[in-house]
């Protein structure tokens, strides 16, 4: 089955007004309706991931996250937790969630060995350096084999740490260290994801590149994710729930 993963920003900029408490219920409201459009995983983000964007306080991370992980955990969804702060995901799975989505794979002091302890599902996404310095690294004579060289060695730090082989998720990292071109070619590539063996994760929802090709992002996105869907992906992190569901029911209709 393919699922869906919901996209829940809950950083400063993603709500329209200020207070802590209109936010958490704008989030829920927002991942309630994601639930409902098929929806099913929430992915948790307190940390800005952008380009050049400073990395969020722990604290602050954690006061964003976890008042939305304990609501939403009385519904019947996954939680994902967009972090790479071993202590927001401890929290955060105290709380309720049920899977760390990490775009640095586990390269934070402590992270192996939490990932390892929660003995929960853990995506190693591809990324090089950070996400401040991370358009300088987008460097490649390979892109697509460049990128399962480096994922094979964020695998192997992990199950050398104790992480479960059926914990790990593996993700290229559309968009992270990656150019337009390179982008391109690791959705021609894709494929290619499969030999590791490993459920794969896509997400290239809006994202710059999308934009660049198509002009629509949201049309881009649906496409984008169809076609990563096609090629092997297992889970698809996605904004517009709707029209990917959509899409994926289209798909559904006339796969053998
Ligand atoms: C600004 C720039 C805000 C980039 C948000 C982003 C991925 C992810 C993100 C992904 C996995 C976005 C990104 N992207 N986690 N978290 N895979 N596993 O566009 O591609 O959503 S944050």
């Amino acid at each position: 089955m393919i699922e869906v993963m919901g996209i829940l920003n809950v950083t400063p900029d993603s709500f329209s007004d200020g207070g802590q408490h209109n936010q958490k219920e704008q989030a829920v409201a927002h991942a309630l309706q994601m639930i409902e459009e098929g929806a099913t995983i929430i992915d948790i983000g307190g940390e800005s991931t952008r380009p050049g964007a400073a990395s969020v306080d722990v604290q602050e991370e954690l006061e964003r996250v976890i008042p939305v992980v304990k609501e939403l955990a009385k519904y019947n969804v996954k939680i994902s937790i967009d972090t790479s702060e071993p202590e927001v995901i401890k929290q955060a799975v105290q709380a309720g969630a049920h899977i760390w989505n990490d775009v640095r794979a586990l390269t934070r002091p402590h992270a192996l060995e939490t990932a390892a302890a929660l003995n929960i599902p853990v995506v190693l996404m591809h990324m090089r350096g950070e996400p401040t310095t991370m358009n300088q690294l987008a460097y490649y004579n390979d892109v697509m084999q460049e990128v399962l060289r480096e994922l094979k060695e964020k695998i192997k730090l992990a199950l050398e740490a104790g992480v479960k082989a059926d914990n790990i998720i593996v993700d290229p990292g559309f968009g992270f260290a990656k150019n337009t071109e390179q982008n391109i070619e690791i959705l021609k590539q894709f494929e290619q994801l499969k030999v590791l063996g490993y459920p794969i994760l896509a997400g290239l929802s809006r994202k710059r590149f999308v934009s660049e090709i198509a002009d629509d992002r949201i049309t881009g996105s649906v496409i984008g994710h169809l076609l990563c869907v096609q090629k092997g992906a297992q889970i698809i992190r996605v904004h517009d729930v709707k029209a990917t569901v959509a899409a994926l029911k289209m798909w559904k209709a006339v796969e053998k």
